[in-house]
């Protein structure tokens, strides 16, 4: 039967995604170090359950089952994360490379390749050696960070030239904000000395995006002059960011606030990115609170992105402040909420404070990054849902009714459809998607309480792999919506 050709091309990838602090485990296995989110997820306080990642979905030693899963699924491309202290224990340039972690990492490449599953490598999904914390303040550190930062880009490039698309840096957003301006995610430092007794969410996180932005293009062009040229292959950042509604439509500032709220969120990282300069919203709020770039700086970052890399999960209502900002504003001075002025809500809840479902948003958003950044090549690098549980006593369905996950297949339909209309009727230019998550791991400050994945994980059964109903509805979605020519 001949598809519609209001479809997806041929060619496009779809898959599923995970990062190495959240399912790998084997934290103490031949010869890993520990990363800040060792030590953050031991530190009594810092995480939900109080649980860490020394097993997670113990994906380390389950390699085989994890490729047949996504086989299963008939995935064509799988986004991993590659644990920088299991390559290189203690981080730093002139530090001992662990060649069993490093080839645990080639072994696996192979492994889906074998199966036909195009890897999608992230180089740093937050796990940083926890080392080069403690030896020079790690991402507050430009010089030291961007030049540890490239000899460990290299050491991957080198050891694994059969990947073809590459990703330096998952969520920089996440790594500033969360880590040194709220603190709720490693390495936790925050003006809120009930949270931390030390940092300065006034500067730090300002300093942070500039060093991850600094890395990226070094790793980048170490990329292009030493391994594209031989291996081809691509290489971009993945931002984080979510789709702006104003509180008020009628209000001129609310829709301004809108653009702003996106420009402190998204286009922090990606004009310079892809102009070389910080957005004027964010200049004008922060001064010289926000570093400038360099020559040189502008030299490595501008034109740095192969690919842009989204991360996206959900919108919000906007509400412009009236008054002067804090020192502490990451936001752009503005409110941020779940209902307009008129009461609408912006979709259904779920275990995840920030994330309320709204696809059509999704399709805003692609046309919103399309338009400002002249309409780039899109792999969406993630995009799910948690499962609110049920309301009484915040437990959730046992097993095996967990399985039956129509409200994170509700999310899917919604959301890739509204994919499919941004690429067929507004022209954006999306080439990937892979979904958050592969199976339940490690929520970061949520540990194992909130599930994302799209396969259950029975962390008590031996970690123990079962497929819930949203992972073949994606699959079946994906098959109905590509070309077969
Ligand atoms: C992303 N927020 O994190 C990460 O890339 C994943 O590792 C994570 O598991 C996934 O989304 C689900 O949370 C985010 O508060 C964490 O806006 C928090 C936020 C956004 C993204």
């Amino acid at each position: 039967m001949r598809k519609s050709r209001m479809a997806l091309p041929a060619d496009f990838l779809w898959g599923f995604a995970t990062a190495a602090y959240q399912i790998e485990g084997g934290a103490a296995q031949d010869g890993r170090g520990p990363s800040i989110w060792d030590t953050f997820s031991k530190t009594p306080g810092k995480v939900a359950d109080g649980k860490n990642g020394d097993v997670a979905c113990d994906s380390y030693n389950n390699a085989d089952q994890d490729v047949a899963l996504l086989k299963s699924l008939g995935a064509k491309v799988y986004r991993f994360s590659i644990s920088w202290p299991r390559v290189i224990p203690l981080g730093g340039r002139d530090d001992p490379v662990n060649e069993k972690g490093l080839q645990h990492y080639v072994t696996f490449v192979d492994k889906l390749l074998d199966a036909g599953i195009i890897p999608m490598v992230t180089l740093y999904h937050w796990d940083l050696p926890d080392a080069l914390d403690k030896k020079y303040g790690g991402l507050l550190n430009k010089e030291e960070f961007r030049l540890d930062f490239k000899r460990y880009a290299t050491v991957m490039f080198e050891a694994l030239p059969k990947v073809k698309h590459w990703i330096t840096f998952n969520e920089p957003w996440c790594s500033a904000v969360l880590g040194y301006n709220v603190g709720v995610h490693a390495p936790g430092r925050t003006s809120n000395r009930e949270v931390n007794p030390e940092g300065d969410s006034s500067t730090e996180c300002w300093i942070v995006g500039h060093t991850l932005l600094v890395a990226h293009g070094e790793a980048v062009k170490v990329y292009r002059d030493q391994f594209k040229p031989k291996n081809g292959g691509e290489i971009g950042i993945t931002l984080n960011g979510d789709w702006a509604e104003p509180w008020d439509p009628e209000d001129p500032l609310d829709v301004e606030a809108c653009d702003r709220k996106i420009e402190f969120a998204i286009s922090w990282f990606a004009d310079p990115v892809y102009f070389g300069k910080y957005p004027d919203s964010m200049r004008k709020q922060l001064g010289d609170r926000l570093p400038e770039f360099t020559p040189e700086e502008v030299e490595l970052v501008k034109g740095s992105n192969d690919f842009y890399g989204m991360n996206h999960y959900t919108a919000n209502y906007i509400k412009h402040k009236e008054t002067e900002p804090e020192p502490n504003d990451f936001l752009g001075n503005l409110e941020t909420g779940f209902y307009s002025k008129s009461g609408e809500n912006i979709g259904p809840r779920t275990q995840s404070a920030w994330l309320r479902p709204s696809p059509i948003g999704f399709r805003k958003l692609l046309g919103w990054l399309s338009k400002r950044y002249g309409y780039p090549k899109i792999y969406v690098t993630e995009n799910g849902t948690s499962e609110a549980k049920m309301d009484d006593d915040e437990k959730e369905p046992p097993f095996p009714e967990i399985l039956e996950d129509e409200f994170r297949c509700e999310y899917f339909r919604g959301y890739i459809n509204a994919m499919k209309d941004a690429i067929v009727e507004d022209g954006v230019n999306v080439r990937a998607y892979t979904a958050w998550s592969l199976m339940d791991n490690f929520e970061w400050a949520e540990g194992y309480v909130t599930r994302f994945g799209v396969c259950y994980v029975d962390y008590e059964g031996g970690q123990k792999r079962y497929p819930k109903k949203s992972a073949q509805v994606i699959s079946d979605l994906f098959k109905s919506l590509i070309k077969t020519e």
